[in-house]
């Protein structure tokens, strides 16, 4: 086994081969690491709440493998053109009202026009003016546009890499891996925060989801928050029969997320549905500290408010306050 790099360490250069010993560790070795490493720099029982709107919902051009959202596959959604601006508040409004801290926009684009930004940047200043966080995912961006942006106050960008490099091209032939990072670096140097994950299930290896989480945690610097999806097998797109992933190994990806990425907010994301109170607290307890809050994520189904209210009255959890986190 390769020596492990201290978790404290603040330069980054994790290597696949560390991740993958990491994976290696027995689970409750790997899991204790974690709750270490998150306790140095989170409250432990806080949880940031962020709500999502599909703005642009359906007949996306790329044809990324798990999304029900790609025109290429018939998975029964109905295209809806861009939500008007009063549709949009109306919703942020009741995130808020709901008890959520950030509200995420997300477009089936491969890249936003320069009519469709403008559309979206008066979104992001009425959701702003409403006392959120913002956050957008509208695909790749041109120069300038994440600029653009962040005049108008957005505060995260969600861009994700989905997966390994190595196994990206049977996932994704519509853009490259490189196209993503080009995205993330506009975003960057914007001065917006990275909102930037993956996805487990997609039948990537061990050694795959390593190359994911090395690739996320070597970005200088590594992303604000890092989302963690476990597939949401949609009938009609190439990967609806995936075979599923051990649940141990998903917490053991959200363990690692924190180990390599301390300061990160780590969101146990898509497939949160499918999870029963006992995985998702083991997520929590392996780093985990932000969910996607509200019934629906942009096309597929999300916990029922009350059930998040009712997990956290069981964990004792507490929703974390805006701005979170607060650095130690
Ligand atoms: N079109 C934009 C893009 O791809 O950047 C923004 C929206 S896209 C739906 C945002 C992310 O949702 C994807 O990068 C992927 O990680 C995640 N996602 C989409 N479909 C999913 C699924 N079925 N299960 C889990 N995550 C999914
Ligand atoms: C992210 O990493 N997960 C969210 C958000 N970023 C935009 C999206 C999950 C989508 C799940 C499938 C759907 O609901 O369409
Ligand atoms: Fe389009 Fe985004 Fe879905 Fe890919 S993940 S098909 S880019 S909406």
């Amino acid at each position: 086994m390769s020596p492990l790099p201290s978790a404290t360490d603040a330069a980054p250069g994790w290597t696949v081969q560390q991740i993958v010993d990491l994976y290696e560790l027995p689970f409750l070795d790997l899991v204790f690491r974690a709750q270490i490493e998150h306790r140095k720099h989170h409250q432990p029982n806080a949880v940031q709440l962020s709500s999502l709107l599909s703005i642009k919902t359906g007949g996306c051009p790329e044809d990324c493998s798990y999304c029900p959202q790609s025109a290429r596959y018939d998975t029964g959604l109905e295209q809806d053109a861009l939500m008007p601006l009063d549709a949009v508040i109306d919703a942020a409004e009741q995130a808020k009202a709901a008890g959520a801290q950030r509200f995420c926009m997300g477009a089936a684009w491969r890249s936003p026009t320069a009519r469709q930004l403008d559309s979206v940047i008066e979104m992001v200043t009425a959701v702003k003016a409403m006392g959120l966080e913002t956050c957008v995912t509208l695909g790749m961006l041109k120069q300038g546009q994440a600029q653009h942006l962040r005049d108008a106050g957005l505060d995260y960008y969600n861009h994700n890499l989905d997966t390994s490099p190595e196994f990206y091209g049977s996932i994704i032939s519509t853009r490259t891996y490189q196209d993503r990072l080009d995205t993330l670096e506009q975003v960057r140097s914007a001065g917006i925060n990275v909102c930037c994950g993956g996805i487990i299930g997609l039948g990537e290896s061990r050694r795959e989801r390593a190359g994911l989480i090395s690739q996320l945690a070597n970005l200088t610097p590594y992303p604000e928050s890092v989302p963690i999806n476990n597939l949401v097998k949609v009938a009609g797109t190439p990967l609806s029969d995936t075979p599923p992933v051990d649940p141990f190994e998903f917490v053991r990806t959200v363990a690692i997320a924190r180990i390599t990425m301390p300061k990160a907010v780590v969101r146990l994301s898509a497939g949160r549905e499918a999870m029963d109170d006992a995985l998702q607290a083991l997520c929590f307890m392996a780093g985990a500290n932000s969910i996607f809050y509200g019934d629906k994520l942009l096309t597929t189904g999300n916990p029922q408010l009350l059930a998040d209210e009712a997990l956290f009255e069981r964990l004792g959890l507490t929703p974390a306050g805006q701005g979170f986190p607060c650095t130690p």
